[in-house]
Parts: C-alpha cells; sequence; structure tokens
C-alpha cells in the first residue's frame, strides 16, 4: 500500500507528495525536524517532540503555519491515514520555495511534511548481545556553531561521522566535542555506569537534548540509580563498568565494546538491562491515544 503524506494541510499518495526543488530545505538544508514512534496505539511524548521542534523552528527563526496543538492533530490524523498502531513518525518544516541565494527572506511560507511509516526494528540480538562501537575523527560542532540542540535539516556533521563508522565497520559513532570530551552518537545519545552511577554528558557539551535520554534518567531514578550530567572522557567510558545509548531510532541499546576495549564484562549490564525492560513497559503503556 502507498504511503499517505501530509503535506502543507493536505493528505495525499506518496507518488503525489512532492517539494520543489527551489525549497530551501532541499538548497540549504535549511529547516528542522523531529522522529517521533508511536506503540500500541500511542504516541510516545508527543508533546515533548512538538515541544522541541517549536524551539528549534523558533531559534532558526523558522515560521511554523500551524499551532502546536493543530500540529499534534495534524500528526495523528497522519498516522490514521495510515492505519498504523505502531509508527515512526517524521515531521519535516523547511524554509519554504524561494529563490537561489541562501536569505530566507525570499522564502514567504515554510513547507510542512509528515511521514508515517512502519518502523524497521534494530535486530533483537542487539538487545541481547550489545554494540561494539568506535570513536570517529570527525568532532561534534559545538553550541557556538549551529547549535546541537536545532534538531535542524542539516545533519552533514553527523554523516560524516557516521560514514566514518562506517568505514571502520562500527554500527555507530562515538562523537567527541571540540574540547575531546565524548558528547554524543549520530543519532544517539550516550550514558555510562561509574562507579555505581549513571553519567550522560551535559547539555552544554554540544549535544541533542534526546527526549529517551531524559526518559533514561528518570527511569534510572527509579531503580535507585545516581544521575548526574557531567562531561567525562574515553578513558572513564574505557573503563565503565556500563555503558549504552537512548534515542527514537535504537530506544536503549546496550554498548559492550569501545574502540576494541570490553565495556564490564562484555555483555550488557544489569542496570541497562533493567532501563530496557522499564522503557518497554512504558512505551507500551503511555502516550497520547491515535484512535478514540
Ligand atoms: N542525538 C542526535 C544527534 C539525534 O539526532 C538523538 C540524539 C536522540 O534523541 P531522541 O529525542 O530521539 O531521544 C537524536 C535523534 C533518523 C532519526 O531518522 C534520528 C533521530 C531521531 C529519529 C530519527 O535518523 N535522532
Amino acid at each position: 500500500m502507498s504511503r499517505k503524506i501530509y503535506i502543507n494541510s493536505e493528505i495525499v499518495s506518496e507518488e503525489n507528495a512532492k517539494v520543489s526543488v527551489l525549497d530551501h530545505g532541499y538548497l540549504y538544508g535549511d529547516g528542522v525536524f523531529e522522529g517521533i514512534r508511536a506503540y500500541n496505539g500511542r504516541v510516545f511524548k508527543l508533546d515533548e517532540h512538538i515541544k522541541r521542534l517549536y524551539q528549534s523552528a523558533k531559534t532558526i527563526m523558522l515560521k511554523i503555519e500551524l499551532t502546536p496543538a493543530e500540529m499534534k492533530e495534524a500528526i495523528l490524523e497522519t498516522i490514521r491515514a495510515n492505519e498504523l498502531k505502531d509508527a515512526y513518525i517524521r515531521v519535516v518544516i523547511s524554509r519554504g520555495i524561494g529563490d537561489l541565494g541562501l536569505d530566507p527572506l525570499k522564502c514567504k511560507n515554510s513547507t510542512l511534511v509528515i511521514i508515517a511509516s512502519k518502523i524497521s526494528l534494530y535486530d533483537p540480538k542487539f538487545y541481547e548481545e550489545g554494540l561494539k562501537i568506535k570513536t570517529v575523527p570527525t568532532r561534534r560542532n559545538g553550541p557556538e556553531m549551529v547549535n546541537p540542540r536545532i534538531k535542524s535539516l542539516n545533519y552533514l556533521n553527523n554523516i560524516m561521522a557516521r560514514i566514518e563508522a562506517n568505514l571502520m565497520n562500527s554500527p555507530e559513532a562515538i562523537m567527541l566535542n571540540s574540547e575531546g570530551y565524548v558528547a554524543e552518537c549520530t543519532g544517539d545519545n550516550i550514558f555510562i555506569v561509574y562507579d555505581g552511577e549513571l553519567i550522560t554528558p551535559p547539555i552544554t557539551a554540544g549535544i541533542l537534548r534526546g527526549i529517551k535520554r531524559e526518559v533514561a534518567m528518570q527511569l534510572a531514578e527509579e531503580l535507585g540509580l545516581n544521575v548526574k550530567e557531567m562531561l567525562f572522557t574515553r578513558h572513564d567510558l574505557f573503563n565503565a563498568e556500563e555503558c549504552f545509548l537512548t534515542g527514537t531510532a535504537a530506544e536503549v541499546i546496550p554498548v559492550v565494546e569501545v574502540d576494541g576495549r570490553q565495556i564490564g564484562s562484555g555483555k550488557p549490564g544489569p542496570y541497562t538491562n533493567n532501563i530496557i525492560e522499564k522503557f518497554r513497559e512504558l512505551t507500551q503503556s503511555t502516550g497520547v491515544p491515535i484512535y478514540k
């Protein structure tokens, strides 16, 4: 079945969902996006994703034609049009059709696209065995450049890192910030358990404020773990008891090896496994209902 796509207040078939080549999203990567998941008929953390979307747009002075409440309805409507219960939802807002030349004043209306699709799940063996990943040369761009808190259409920094990971046969890339501290992965935030505490880099390290990151921090506290946002280095990472990544695509996924160093026992650690279990319970039972 062809997907139904929301584009500028209409829902059309995939074949008819077209964006102009003069859209500045295409010409300059000028725009913002969100990646959202629905589980079991509910959209997980929808309000949080919408809030981050509007914050990204505000910072780049991109006007969204819909109010947040209308955006929420448009997202739900798109999922319903595709009759999905479990979904991956991509909301993309680009600067809109302009002229050649990067001045956004030339673009009168932003373009809104919502895609709701089936999710391709990660191989379950990754959750049982854990990932073996590597650090890459490309550094995460810092907040003094395009702030990583903006979920912008300009992902080349992370794509460069992903290419380097591919060259090293690594399924994800650990990116350091310009000072050499661990920042995040190309599409996931990173956590370590060190001396029995859960540590993750602070937002000021130059990272996306991941929504699953916040969920993992909350779940860890409920499990009695002390949670700290603190800078750490590869040395800390190599010597951590446990490591895991969080993100919309990967959810919570264990890491058992970094740059050839075994992490902890070399198997997903007990805290990580508990957080994964709690995370699954939460995604299956909470969120905004899609169908009345
Ligand atoms: N860091 C970066 C750089 C990301 O892009 C995350 C962390 C995790 O954030 P959330 O809010 O998802 O916990 C992301 C999220 C995609 C895709 O299509 C990428 C993300 C999310 C959804 C889809 O590659 N990145």
